[in-house]
């Protein structure tokens, strides 16, 4: 904890993992609920296959919204630009969809990724979360934690701890990864997949970090790496997977940051970093 950081009592990070998933619910609601029937491209970012839909803009603002109501003076990074100075201390990281591309072609593996963080979140390892929550809104399972109270999953009215697996062994390991919108990225990416592929059980691409990070962390996946995530991809993840027993780090074993993020139990990381980190 730096100077810098507020004193959050355990009641209010409560409080704080109790906003992110009433709002990733609500979220959650809209992008499945209003949905056009013909939903088209209404933007692109980075690249061409980098897509912004009109739903991802409506989520944000119902989150924007949201939090502005319920915490004034928090601050505010979103994806699709929203963006708030804090004067509590605490900033809202938030990912609106998730797997973009995913939900643009109706495949069921996108979330509404929401975390309270501490820290500053626009400088790469000088930030942290202390509460989050993913909404996988079509499978209706929201992942949620919160710092020091452990890593939960909520479904068909039930609430069940998660744990991430023991697995350290390698060769018997599934992973999963994902692949920038930059070509070039992309062929370095799959170059290092097509190395580790031999190495490992398998590997899985779902084409969301925010749901891959909470499949290790329900035990779905042994671990997850990828290089070229925003941090509104990795905030709420990040806590999930620590809080259910799991490490998340980045480049020599720092921060997860833009460079690096591998996930997983702990002795899996120290199997998996030296072969990503690079
Ligand atoms: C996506 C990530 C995914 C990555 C994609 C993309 P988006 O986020 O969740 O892991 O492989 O390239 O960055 O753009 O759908 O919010």
């Amino acid at each position: 904890m730096t100077s810098t950081e507020p004193r959050l009592s355990t009641d209010e990070i409560a409080d704080l993992e109790t906003i992110a998933c009433t709002i990733a619910r609500e979220a959650g609601d809209l992008i499945v609920d209003e949905r056009p029937d013909h939903l088209g491209v209404a933007a692109t970012k980075s690249t061409e296959t980098d897509v912004v839909t009109i739903m991802d803009k409506r989520s944000e603002e119902l989150l924007r919204t949201r939090l502005e109501a319920a915490r004034p003076g928090d601050g505010l990074l979103g994806e699709e630009g929203a963006s708030k100075p804090s004067t509590t201390g605490v900033t809202w990281v938030v990912d609106p969809i998730d797997g973009t591309v995913n939900y643009l072609y109706q495949l069921p593996a996108y979330a509404v990724s929401v975390a309270a963080c501490v820290g500053d979140v626009h400088t790469e390892g000088a930030w942290r979360p202390v509460a989050g929550a993913v909404l996988n809104p079509v499978t209706d399972e929201l992942f949620h934690a919160g710092l020091g109270s452990g890593a939960f999953l909520d479904h068909a009215g039930r609430s069940s701890a998660i744990r991430v697996t023991a697995q350290g062994d390698l060769a018997m390991s599934l992973l999963a990864t994902g692949f920038g919108y930059d070509v070039d990225k992309r062929k370095r990416q799959a170059a290092l997949a097509a190395e580790l592929i031999g190495r490992v059980r398998d590997i899985r691409r779902a084409g969301s970090a925010a749901l891959d990070l909470c499949s290790v962390a329900a035990g779905r996946l042994d671990g997850y790496y990828e290089a070229g995530l925003n941090p509104w991809d990795l905030a709420a993840g990040w806590l999930i997977v620590t809080e259910a027993g799991g490490l998340v780090q980045g480049q020599a074993g720092g921060a997860p940051t833009s460079d690096l993020v591998v996930a997983g139990g702990t002795e899996h990381v120290a199997k998996l970093a030296p072969l990503v980190d690079r």
